[in-house]
Formats: structure tokens, C-alpha cells, sequence
């Protein structure tokens, strides 16, 4: 009997996860990285003051972990590799009981025949390197390549599909526009060169890929749609802007080796463009990627500005936009955030129409619930409103599938209850609670649902 949403053949689902987040910056040998300086000189920065040293202990239990992927139905993870933990100096040594650890955690994946995507920057800057200025320093790129180039040489036997970047415009944003990242700097202009220099390193990592290894490539970016008001041409202008700023800045260029014209036009504008060298136009037009990781949690809703912003103060993007909050619009009662399940259909229609129908997945989705423990119910979390929640993407994404997108799989943020980089403990997204004193794993009821609908590859209702 054919299911009413039934998924393609070879049909990734799985979860995504991040090395900062699970595997506990105190554990093994590891430098110190952005996160680890900044809880070390500013802990009441920290949620409950928990910082990245305490988290799930993914790295002395991950044969467990993967044991329990298997039993969750997963073909298929992300994991991001450390910098910090590979190179311990952000340059030069590289840290062999790094290698142990992640060549073991790979072949364990591959024993139990679940495939390892691998991510290599997810928000952690090695700390010598901020030094040298992070990102808006372009020699980081040389000392990024060498580690993106000794993580292919290490594991790309075994790992076929590699990331370069998660959400490149999130350490853009909470580094250097909104202060909720280190170096927690707001400055336009010095975002955007550092936007231009993430580009330029995930551009090389490409080009260094393509030419010496033979498997699929790519970047994972949080595409979240930007919404207009009303049909209005202000408010529809407003949107552009944001969607220009926000998703086109690192989609464009990725996908289709050029910066959109009206964003350059824009920067050019308020003098906000880049410094760039000779070569680099080339390097972006030359090296695209093969795959694409779409992270989608909730949409961007705005309209035109209401007033016009003082240009006596500095320029920030909201001098082009305002945000909006839609009445009527469904929130996450648990979090806060909006839940808009069309949004995920609207990416991927997007991508279709606009950039070559380019093999996408969605590698991030999922819901923070604040106070998991109340949903107890004989020993389990009993997350129903986590399964509607994937039921109502999936859903939207078998509609993409049958409208013609190239959409390759699904995967839950995220395996385990982890840290975040804000909220610590506070928003729980596992398939697996964690008791974070005993680190006892226990599966939801959404774990149990995940495994059935994936060996099933897909449902009724
Ligand atoms: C994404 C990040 C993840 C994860 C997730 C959930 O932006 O790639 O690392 O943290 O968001 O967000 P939060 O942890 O803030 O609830």
C-alpha cells in the first residue's frame, strides 16, 4: 500500500548537530575558541551561567548516541568537526587524539550504516585566530583552507558529503551586528567584510575539494523568507532588502558564483563594499557548490520603515526595513517563535526557480520547548506537538517534491538535547532528553514516531 506522503527513494532523514554543542569543550585535549574565552571572561553573559565546557557529553558517549540514531531510524548525521579540538593552535599541530576521536565516531556511524555529513565551521572561531582579527582578517582564510584541506585529507575516505560552513550570516550577525556573538562588535561595515571573507574561505575549501577528492561538497545556510506586509511596492521593497541582506548575500554567490547586482548597488551606495583582491571574482564564479543545506526554523516578516532613520546615527541593515509581527500569525507556545509551515515549500520553490533546482535538504528544523520535563508521562517525554511540528514541514516538503524540487532529505535539529549558545539548557530540540548531572539518555515519544515514519519513508496522517 502506498503512504499518502511517500518520500523518494534514498531519502536522507536524520538530525544535525554541532561539535561546541555536544561533545563538552572540557573534555580531551582541545584549544580554546571563541566560546571558550568569552564564558571564561564573561559568564553572566551565559544563560543560568552554564557555558560550553558542560554539555551533552556526545564525546565519551557517542557509542551510545549512534546506537540510538540507528534505533531512530537515521541513514544519515551531521556532526561538525572542532577546529580547535583538530588544530589545537587554530594553525599548525594537529591534535592526534582529535583524529582517534572523530575517525572512531565516523566508523561507528558507518557500521551502522548511518552517513556522515560533516560540517566543518559551526560558529567556533579557534581563539589564537580571533586574535589575529577572526574573520576580518583575510590571512584566516590560509590558516581555514589548511584546516578544511587536512579534514578532507584525514576522513574524506570515508566522509562523501562535506560542509564548509553552518549559517555563515549568524556569526556576521551576532559577532558583529546585533551583540549576541563574540567579539560582540556592531559594525556594518565590518560585517560585510566579514561576510566577503567567510565567502572567499568556503570558496576555496570548494575549489581545493573539487580538485582532489571526488565527493559532493557544499554549505549550509538559514534561508528564511522574507515576507512583505502587503503587496504594497514599499513594503515589497523593504522585503527585497532584507531577503538581499540576509539569504542573497551568502546564497547567490554560493549557488550561482555571483553577488546579486542590487545588493552591490545598495553597499556601493551607503560605501559599504568589501575590500576585494584581483582573483577573487574568478574564484567565485569558478567553484560552486554540489549540495545545499537549507536551515528553516521560522520566516522573516517586514515592512517598509515607518521613519526614516536619523543619518546622524550609524547605518545598520533596519535603516531598510522594519519587522512586522503578523497578527493571527501560529507561535510556538513553548519558545516563542513563529511556526509557518508553508515557509519550508516557499524556500524550496525558490531554489527551483531561481537557482537551478540545485540538490537542497533541509539540514536543520526543529522546536525548542522550554520545561520539557512537564510533558513526563510514565518515564518519557510525551513531544505530540514535536511530531505535528515535523509532520506539518514534511508535509510542505513532499509538496516541494511533487512540484519538482530536488530535495534530497530531512533532518531534525537535533539528536540530543544540546547546548545553545544562548540559552544553554533552556530550549530543549532532541529526539533524546539528556539529564545533564547523570547524562542519561532517554527517547521522547517523538524518537519512536521518527523511526517508524523513516523505515516506512513516510506516512498517512
Ligand atoms: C541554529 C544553529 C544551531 C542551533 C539552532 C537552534 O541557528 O545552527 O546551532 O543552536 O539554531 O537555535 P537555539 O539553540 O538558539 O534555540
Amino acid at each position: 500500500m502506498t503512504l499518502k506522503y511517500t518520500f523518494p527513494n534514498d531519502f536522507w532523514w536524520g538530525s544535525a548537530s554541532s561539535a561546541t554543542q555536544i561533545e563538552g569543550s572540557d573534555n580531551g585535549i582541545k584549544g580554546k575558541d571563541i566560546w571558550d574565552h568569552w564564558y571564561q571572561s564573561e559568564p553572566n553573559r551565559f544563560f543560568d551561567q552554564i557555558g560550553p565546557g558542560q554539555t551533552s557529553d556526545f564525546y565519551h558517549h557517542y557509542q551510545e548516541d549512534i546506537k540510538n540514531m540507528k534505533q531512530t531510524g537515521h541513514n544519515s548525521f551531521r556532526l561538525s568537526i572542532s577546529w580547535s579540538r583538530l588544530i589545537p593552535g587554530g594553525k599548525g599541530e594537529v591534535n592526534q587524539q582529535a583524529v582517534d576521536f572523530y575517525r572512531d565516531v565516523i566508523d561507528q556511524l558507518l557500521a551502522h550504516e548511518i552517513e556522515p555529513f560533516v560540517n566543518l565551521f559551526h560558529f567556533d572561531m579557534p581563539y589564537p585566530l580571533h586574535e589575529l582579527g577572526g574573520w576580518e582578517n583575510r590571512q584566516v582564510i590560509d590558516a581555514y583552507l589548511d584546516y578544511a584541506t587536512i579534514a578532507f585529507e584525514l576522513f574524506g575516505d570515508r566522509v562523501k558529503k562535506w560542509f564548509t560552513f553552518n549559517e555563515p550570516i549568524v556569526p556576521v550577525e551576532g559577532g558583529y551586528l546585533y551583540d549576541f556573538h563574540y567579539p560582540n562588535i556592531v559594525d556594518f561595515k565590518k560585517a560585510i567584510q566579514v561576510a566577503y571573507h567567510t565567502m572567499i574561505a568556503h570558496k576555496k575549501a570548494v575549489q581545493y575539494y573539487h580538485g582532489n577528492f571526488n565527493g559532493e561538497i557544499g554549505i549550509i545556510l538559514n534561508l528564511t523568507p522574507s515576507y512583505p506586509r502587503s503587496q504594497h511596492p514599499a513594503d515589497l521593497k523593504a522585503a527585497h532588502l532584507c531577503d538581499l541582506l540576509f539569504n542573497r548575500s551568502f546564497l547567490d554567490p554560493a549557488v550561482k558564483g555571483e553577488y546579486p547586482k542590487d545588493l552591490i548597488e545598495l553597499l556601493a551606495t551607503y560605501d559599504l563594499l568589501p575590500q576585494i583582491e584581483p582573483d577573487d571574482e574568478q574564484l567565485i564564479r569558478d567553484h560552486q557548490i554540489d549540495l545545499l543545506g537549507v536551515n528553516y526554523y521560522q520566516p522573516r516578516r517586514v515592512k517598509a520603515k515607518e521613519n526614516l532613520p536619523n543619518p546622524a546615527s550609524p547605518i545598520m541593515p533596519e535603516w531598510f526595513f522594519d519587522s512586522y509581527d503578523m497578527p493571527g500569525r501560529k507561535m510556538n507556545p513553548y519558545r516563542g517563535w513563529e511556526i509557518y509551515e508553508k515557509g519550508i515549500y516557499d524556500i524550496m520553490v525558490n531554489l527551483k526557480d531561481n537557482y537551478g533546482n540545485i540538490p537542497s535538504f533541509i539540514s536543520e528544523n526543529g522546536m525548542g520547548v522550554e520545561n520539557e520535563e512537564r510533558f513526563v508521562n510514565n518515564g518519557q517525554i510525551e513531544d505530540d506537538y514535536r511530531i505535528d511540528f515535523i509532520k506539518g514541514h514534511l508535509k510542505w516538503l513532499h509538496k516541494a517534491i511533487l512540484a519538482g524540487c530536488n530535495v534530497k532529505g530531512y533532518h531534525l535539529w537535533t539528536f540530543l538535547d544540546n547546548w545553545s549558545w544562548m540559552n544553554a539548557y533552556k530550549n530543549r530540540y532532541g529526539f533524546y532528553a539528556v539529564d545533564i548531572n547523570t547524562q542519561k539518555r532517554t527517547a521522547k515519544k517523538s524518537a519512536k514516531w521518527f523511526a517508524k515514519i523513516a523505515e516506512q519513508n513516510g506516512f498517512n496522517n
